[in-house]
């Protein structure tokens, strides 16, 4: 049963109530490696719950278009200064709906449409919002892209520095979605500073790793810092964008009046609690857990004959490249998901195959690591997904139905917030 409890929705709405349980036993029963997933607190799911949701708050602390601010000022306050002492920046935007808001009013901050905007390829790891062409981002403005070494898998320094200083952008964005190495921020900043361009890091994907020491931050180094607050910082859904005093009015009006409304204030405040729990030393504790955790699952498919892109990781991610196994990733994501193991489907860098078709899967151990699983349970994980892939080659639905049954019974000793039991 979902935990809190739902008996008002159950009543007024058997039907959402029905389906938000089958998802919390869901989420209960199922491996869940999607590497920008994890499991928020119930804390954090109160918060996301509260009347906060009932009022509108357009504005910023102490100069807003409403009145009744009296609880949401300090709340937002509170918000603001736990993500500024966990990152180290001066100022803080805690109003962005989601990521790909919160980079868009880096746009409207900085640029102007048809100035140059350079971002890390989205088939190489980087992210829609950094200039890809199907995104807003790469139609109005002029995209520059780089990508990862052929021999290493690793971002390709020397292309970003030669296309910095040919292309001069305006702004460059590190950071990215399937980057599973750490982000050289010291270089990319030298990098801005000699192409006089505005360094963004988008840590949406490392910003639980940075808050708990288990990643370089980039505090020091980027003009801007923009996340999202929902995957390894584990917060609700939601996002910041953290700068330097300099940007911190450009940033405050591209957010609002720039491109939002009202602030969702119920998740100003589960975000202020997840900054919280983000800043006890449990949270540094379970942030190198999530790396070590990642190591060893990485070792695990190695010794297993799978070719990961870099030949492993340092962070929460880890790509694989099914070319050798004969599947490509999507029949691979559809059979793990049947054994148990739910995972994304993905390009790998110069990836023959089709973006909707990839060769690759990304994998990640922020959710298992919050469900406790440790590095002595990475090779059961690494061998259960081998079994089930091979299963999925030869169309062996007993053998990966009987991996899911598996997986259910290692989890039932691994409690997952935000379910109280059977009932
Ligand atoms: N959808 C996010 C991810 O899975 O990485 C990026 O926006």
């Amino acid at each position: 049963m979902h935990q809190p409890p739902i008996p008002h929705v159950a009543g007024t709405d058997p039907d959402i109530a029905a389906l938000i349980q089958a998802e919390s036993r869901r989420q209960f029963e199922k491996l869940r490696l999607i590497p920008s997933e994890n499991y928020v607190s119930v804390a954090v799911l109160e918060a996301s719950g509260s009347v906060l949701t009932n009022k509108y708050s357009e504005g910023y602390p102490g100069r807003r278009y409403y009145e009744g601010q009296q609880n949401i000022d300090p709340l937002e306050r509170l918000a603001i200064d736990r993500a500024r002492a966990l990152f180290g920046m001066d100022h803080v935007n805690v109003q962005p709906y989601s990521g790909s808001p919160a980079n868009l009013a880096v746009y409207l901050a900085f640029m102007h449409p048809g100035d140059a905007v350079m971002g890390m390829a989205l088939p190489m790891g980087g992210h829609l919002t950094h200039g890809w062409s199907a995104s807003v981002t790469g139609m109005w403005f002029r995209p520059v892209r780089y990508g990862v070494r052929a021999d290493t898998g690793r971002v390709d320094m020397d292309q970003v520095r030669d296309l910095a200083l040919l292309e001069r952008p305006k702004v460059i964005f590190c950071g990215g979605t399937a980057i599973p190495r750490t982000i050289d921020f010291p270089a990319f900043a030298q990098i801005a500073r000699e192409a006089g361009a505005i360094l963004v890091a988008d840590i949406a994907h490392i910003a639980g790793l940075i808050a708990g020491g288990a990643h370089p931050s980039p505090a020091g180094h980027a003009d801007v810092i923009t996340t999202t607050t929902h995957k390894t910082l584990r917060g609700p859904r939601g996002a910041m964008i953290m700068c330097t005093a300099e940007q911190a009015s450009a940033v405050d009006r591209a957010v609002f009046p720039g491109l939002q409304g009202g602030p969702h204030n119920h998740t100003t405040a589960a975000i202020a609690v997840a900054l919280h729990e983000a800043a006890q030393p449990s949270f540094r504790a379970y942030a190198r857990r999530i790396v070590a955790n990642a190591r060893a699952l990485a070792d695990g498919l190695l010794a297993r004959g799978y070719t990961l892109i870099s030949g492993g990781t340092d962070n929460h991610l880890i790509l694989m490249d099914l070319t050798a196994q004969g599947i490509a990733g999507k029949p691979a994501a559809r059979a793990l998901d049947r054994a148990g193991i739910e995972v994304n489907y993905n390009t790998i860098p110069c990836d023959p195959r089709k973006p909707f078709d990839p060769s690759g899967l990304r994998i990640g151990t922020p959710a298992i690591t919050t469900r406790g699983l440790t590095e002595r349970h990475m090779g059961q994980v690494a061998a259960w997904m081998d079994k089930a892939i091979m299963a999925a080659t030869k169309g062996d639905d007993e053998v990966i139905d009987a991996i899911a049954a598996q997986i259910r019974e290692l989890l039932a000793d691994f409690p997952m917030p935000g379910w109280g039991g059977p009932g």
